[in-house]
């Protein structure tokens, strides 16, 4: 699957591209399924909050328990000063997660998808297993930052030995808030770590070391077409602006680890129910 270049550019820059990877059904058949998570989701009993701005605060039993379900989380901007819901529930939700590459045929059947196990293998995981998935739908107008961090610190194994999958659905690029690296940031150390205590519903997100995130000069905008992929390590810092523009730019996001890298008691993320399933 990987050329020689290939390899040498995620080695040097800590991320690959593949433009346009995913054909236009697969996309169709996940932005359907997608709808269709939102369309069942009842908004009157649930409007958890997802923030990326926050140092993490405002995590909840809810969002703990989404490792093993598909939940619903709102962006923070979808509510007027009144407290209440300014748009349709459509136009509301953050993002989907973060089980259902385990519990949503679509997502479940795309996950396993060969190209993804492929190209691991190529960058050396010998038994990659699925962790998390994301539908993230960065709405139009509201949609909101992700700030600077690495998968690192919310994804903890010993030795760290996890890479991210980002999925284009939709174009992407500056206006509506795509994905930026630091291309060779992911030789830089871990800047932080998000722990949870056992039995706690909450984390802190911990500072490990000071290193700046990056600056403008040193940040790179990918601005990718729908059914692209880009594959990154787990020590990449990468971000994603606010939404201004009237477009949304919709995302899917898989995370794998290597099975035998020990999995962190203090991951918010645990499986005790749903396992692992191995591509
Ligand atoms: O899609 C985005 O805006 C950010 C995704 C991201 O940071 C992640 O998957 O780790």
């Amino acid at each position: 699957m990987l050329n020689e270049q290939q390899l040498e550019e995620f080695k040097a820059n800590g991320f690959l591209v593949f433009d346009r990877l995913i054909e236009k059904p697969e996309l169709a058949a996940l932005r359907a399924a997608a709808h269709r998570i939102v369309s069942a989701f009842d908004i009157t009993k649930n409007q958890t909050v997802f923030s990326a701005v926050d140092g993490d605060r405002g995590r909840d039993q809810f969002f703990i328990d989404s490792a093993e379900n598909i939940s619903c989380f709102l962006e923070a901007d979808a509510f007027d000063k009144n407290g209440k819901l300014s748009r349709p529930k459509h136009e509301c939700i953050n993002k989907i997660g973060h089980a259902m590459h385990d519990l949503d045929p679509a997502f479940s059947r795309f996950a396993r998808l060969p190209v993804f196990a492929d190209i691991l293998r190529d960058l050396g995981y010998q038994s990659p297993v699925l962790k998390q998935s994301m539908y993230i739908f960065k709405q139009p107008r509201i949609g909101g930052e992700v700030r600077w961090h690495q998968d690192a610190s919310y994804l903890i194994t010993h030795p760290a030995r996890v890479a991210g999958f980002w999925i284009a659905m939709e174009d992407s690029h500056r206006d509506n808030g795509c994905l930026w690296v630091q291309p060779g940031g992911h030789k830089t150390p871990l800047r932080e770590i998000y722990e949870v205590a056992p039995g706690q519903s909450s984390g802190v997100l911990r500072p490990l070391d000071d290193t700046p995130w990056p600056s403008t000069e040193e940040a790179m905008a990918l601005e990718v077409a729908a059914g692209s992929v880009v594959v990154f390590s787990d020590l990449l810092p990468h971000y994603s602006s606010h939404n201004h523009s009237a477009q949304s730019r919709q995302a899917l996001t898989l995370h794998v680890s290597e099975e035998n890298a020990n999995w962190d008691k203090k991951n918010w993320l645990q499986r005790p129910n749903l396992g692992h399933f191995r591509l």
